[in-house]
Order: C-alpha cells, then sequence, then structure tokens
C-alpha cells in the first residue's frame, strides 16, 4: 500500500489519495467476485399506464413504494390491461446486472430473497446474459417479488409486493459458502430498499468493510427509505465510504434529518453527507447525488469544493423509459470503483451506463454489448 491515510484528509493530495484507492482496486479487480451486492430480488411488471390508472391506486407519477392491500389487483390489471411485460428488476439488482456488464463474468455476485417459482427463473435468466452471479435466498413458502412500474411519459412510479425478497436473513449472509463470498469481496454495494427487510445485513456488511479497509457503498434508494427508515439508514452510514442518491432522495434526507439547508440546495446536503461521522476513517467518505439530466452533484470529506459533472444530454426521442436509470448510474460508477478508475471516470461510467438503460425497456442494458 504506498501510502497510509490519516486525518485530516485535506493535507493529502488527491493525487495521493487516488492512487491509493487505485492500488487497492487494481487488486481487486484481478480476482474473482470483488464486488457483493445485496438487496430485493424482484420481477418488474411494466406496462405504459395513464393518469387515470395512477389515480385509480393512488400513485404518484414518479415515485417507489410499498404496496398494501389497496394495489393488489394492479399487478393482474398491468397484464391483462395494459399489456405489461417482465422485465428483472430489483433495485441493486439492476446495478448488479449493470456493474457486471462492464467488469464481465466473475466479478459480481448478488443475493437476496426469492420464491421457487418460475419468476425466479425469469430473473436467473436475466443475470447469466451479464455473467452476474446470484445466490439467493430460496423460500419456499413465499412467491417471488414483484414490482408494478407504471409508465406516464419520462416518470415511472414503482409499487412493490416484496414477497419472498422480504424474508432475506442474517442466516443466510452468514452461512458458510455465503460468508466465503463476503470475506473475500473488496466492494459491498447496498441497495438501501433493504433497510426495509433486514438491517442486521447491512450491517455486518459495513463491520466487515471498516474491519478490513474495504469499500462499502450505500445507495439510499427511494425518499421513503430517508423519511420511514431513518434509523436503520443511520445506523449503517458510520460504514458508507460511497452513498449515492438522487435529488428527491437528498431532499427527504435534508427534510428527516433536519438538516440546517434548504431542501433544495444539492451541493450543500452533498457536502453534509459527505462529511458525516465514519467509522474507517482511512479513507474519506464521497457522496454522490444524481439529478436527472442535471449536473451530478460529487462532495468528498473533508473537502471544501463540491464538483458538478454535467451529463451528456441525449435526444429525448431517443429515450424509452427511465426505469433504472439511477440504478444503471450506480452500476456504471462502482463498475468504475473496482477497477480503480479516478473518480471523475467513475461518475462518467455511471452517466454511460445510465444513458444505454434510459433507450432499453426497462433496467436492461443494451446487446449486444458495447464497451465504455
Ligand atoms: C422495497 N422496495 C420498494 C424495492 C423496490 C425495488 N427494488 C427493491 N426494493 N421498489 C422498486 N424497486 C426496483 O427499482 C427498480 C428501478 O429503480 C424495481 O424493481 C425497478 O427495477
Amino acid at each position: 500500500i504506498p501510502l497510509r491515510l490519516q486525518r485530516p484528509y485535506n493535507k493529502i493530495s488527491p493525487h495521493q489519495i487516488a492512487s491509493s484507492r487505485r492500488y487497492l482496486s487494481a487488486m481487486a479487480a484481478t480476482k474473482e467476485f470483488p464486488l457483493l451486492c445485496l438487496e430485493n430480488p424482484l420481477l418488474d411488471i411494466q406496462a405504459v399506464g395513464t393518469e387515470d390508472l395512477l389515480k385509480k391506486y393512488n400513485l404518484k407519477a414518479n415515485d417507489a413504494i410499498l404496496a398494501s392491500p389497496e394495489h393488489v389487483p394492479l399487478y393482474d390489471e398491468l397484464l391483462n390491461n395494459y399489456d405489461a411485460k417482465l422485465i428483472a428488476g430489483g433495485a441493486a439488482q439492476n446495478t448488479a446486472r449493470g456493474a457486471s456488464y462492464i467488469l464481465g463474468d466473475q466479478k459480481v455476485v448478488y443475493l437476496g430473497g426469492v420464491g421457487d417459482d418460475k419468476y425466479a427463473d425469469i430473473l436467473r435468466d436475466a443475470v447469466k446474459q451479464v455473467g452476474l452471479r446470484v445466490e439467493y435466498r430460496v423460500d419456499p413458502a413465499h412467491p417471488t417479488g414483484r414490482c408494478g412500474v407504471v409508465i406516464t411519459g419520462h416518470n415511472r412510479s414503482l409499487c412493490t409486493d416484496l414477497a419472498a425478497a422480504n424474508h432475506y436473513d442474517l442466516d443466510h449472509l452468514k452461512s458458510p459458502r455465503i460468508w466465503d463470498l463476503v470475506k473475500n469481496a473488496e466492494f459491498y454495494y447496498v441497495g438501501g430498499y433493504h433497510f426495509t427487510v433486514c438491517p442486521p445485513a447491512i450491517q455486518a456488511l459495513g463491520e466487515e468493510a471498516a474491519a478490513n479497509n474495504k469499500t462499502f457503498v450505500v445507495n439510499v434508494s427511494a425518499p421513503f427509505i430517508a423519511e420511514f427508515f431513518k434509523d436503520p439508514l443511520d445506523a449503517s452510514s458510520p460504514y458508507w465510504d460511497y452513498v449515492i442518491c438522487n435529488e428527491s432522495e437528498a431532499a427527504a434526507y435534508a427534510k428527516s434529518h433536519s438538516l440546517s439547508v434548504s431542501e433544495t440546495d444539492v451541493p450543500a446536503i452533498a457536502k453534509a453527507l459527505a462529511n458525516l461521522p465514519k467509522a474507517n476513517a482511512k479513507k474519506p467518505r464521497v457522496a454522490v447525488i444524481t439529478q436527472g439530466t442535471l449536473p451530478t452533484v460529487v462532495a468528498v470529506q473533508g473537502a471544501d469544493d463540491v464538483k458538478q459533472y454535467p451529463v451528456h444530454a441525449i435526444d429525448a426521442a431517443k429515450i424509452n423509459d427511465t426505469n433504472g436509470a439511477g440504478d444503471a448510474f450506480a452500476g456504471g460508477f462502482v463498475a468504475g470503483l473496482v477497477q480503480g478508475k479516478p473518480l471523475e471516470t467513475c461518475v462518467d461510467m455511471g452517466q454511460w451506463l445510465a444513458r444505454l438503460s434510459i433507450q432499453e425497456l426497462g433496467p436492461s442494458y443494451p446487446f449486444p454489448k458495447q464497451s465504455y
């Protein structure tokens, strides 16, 4: 290791930090399964909907929620009346597929809970295509989770029935075969939706990362996580080496944490996230906030300046739908981390993969494969 990182970080040149990170990552990138991801595997039931359909089920045009009993008929209605397509989903599984799309076979492993059914088989087929290894906890008593996706224009409304995904547990993570994969990995990526399922598993990965100077990445994933799952989210925050969210999740975080900055001041929120207390003081935290077509905002713990990286806009006519755009961004970003790329390249890789994904149906990536 070329250098020991010590506080205060701003006394160390960004070049020194970057070269140290690149060294560690180059080591990681050459071995199998350096990246391990955890969250909720879901099958997306996606269709173009109408304002009336949103109204009927009390859905906002651009939102992500957990289904309540009133939403149960939505899935059949999408399938029967709206020509819905079945597409592999689950936010962090989309990210894991995206990272695997870039990194290639045997580099990414994904954990989560599914049922013993044909929906799980659809997921297994989709991950095979990009060389992603999945280690599902198969629950014979519950079906694979579903996410109803209602597309209206460039908005997407997500309504999730977690089912088997809700039964993921620490026993699975700590079982010898899976824990070997955890010990082997150098990077962990946790989708924020998992805070509704198994916070102890998230803590276990965070602790493992901090104790061994590995890299722990958390995506906030949805405004309701920052709002209603604040306690488990905050319990994990000391472990965050990277925190990724979008502007509405940032606003929800600022509000629920009573930050003394405006909910629309994205650079100030990024700075606040980056400077939360941190367990592993060997490397500064990085906060990354995406804002659709507006620039991606990046703050580094201890640094005064907050950087902004404009996105390369594509022709609106080329957009298929934005379901999974944020997941794809995270996939490109973490693939860059694993490859030891500089921060600005990781951001560019995230933006590149998001751009590819929004041109596909749902959270998918183009084939034949394109290279960054
Ligand atoms: C617990 N919840 C609500 C969820 C999700 C989810 N993934 C995991 N847990 N709600 C929606 N998604 C996924 O988000 C992707 C788009 O970002 C959908 O399956 C969709 O593929």
